[in-house]
């Protein structure tokens, strides 16, 4: 009887400790994340059942800084083999979710909805992510083959997009995108202003990357 008692006692004091150490990790975790959720890889999924988070959040994503650390052509792999064609590589996106430049700017040719298909999917991605956590994503350029942007610069085969959240900030935004699965993500801030989150994407399918940015292989 005696034993039994001590054992109960056992079970009491366990329970109780389990529940603290229960309760105080998940105040820090409020505590730690204020309003920003950071995104847990197990958690939504999209229509197609695939996961919305497909990396951890890097603990933080300064200015200026990049994601993975290392020039973006060895992740994404250039323009210059010249393997692109517009009819053939660009889908349409849209999202009543989202605000696009260039449904309210008709001074410019170009078409923020205009996107490489190896961008669609992290930007759904993203839109969740970014919607989950009551943020408005903006997009401000992602196809545009003309002017702006360097010749060298992806977003002349809309395997880039420039993107801001004032809801989140964009260190947030920029470590949502890069759980979102963007292979190249970039807290761009420049110094004349015009700061905001440029994202891009390697070919698949047709052209074999340097660098596999989710095996870490050459
Ligand atoms: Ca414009
Ligand atoms: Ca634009
Ligand atoms: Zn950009």
């Amino acid at each position: 009887m005696k034993t039994l008692s001590v054992i109960g006692a056992c079970a009491v004091v366990i329970a109780i400790a389990g529940a603290t150490v229960l309760a105080v990790a998940s105040g820090l975790r409020s505590i730690r994340g204020g309003r920003f959720a950071p995104p847990e890889l197990s958690v939504g999924a999209l229509a197609d059942g695939s996961p919305i988070a497909v990396r951890a959040p890097p603990k933080s994503f300064p200015p200026d800084s990049n994601m993975p650390p290392m020039k973006e052509a060895l992740v994404c792999g250039s323009i210059e083999d010249k393997d692109f064609s517009p009819a053939r590589d660009l889908v349409f996106v849209d999202d009543p979710r989202v605000w696009w430049e260039s449904d309210t700017d008709k001074a410019d040719d170009e078409d923020d909805h205009s996107v490489h298909r190896d961008l669609e999917l992290p930007l759904r991605r993203l839109i969740e992510l970014v919607c989950a956590r009551g943020g408005l994503l903006k997009v401000h350029d992602s196809y545009r083959p003309q002017s702006v942007h360097k010749s060298i610069s992806l977003h002349k085969e809309g395997r880039a997009i420039d993107l801001t959240c004032d809801e989140i900030g964009l260190e947030n935004l920029a470590k949502l995108a890069w759980s979102a699965g963007f292979d190249f993500v970039l807290y761009e801030a420049p110094s004349n202003g015009g700061d905001h989150v440029h994202c891009s994407v390697r070919r698949r399918g047709h052209v074999q990357p340097r660098f596999d940015v989710n095996s870490g292989r050459k």
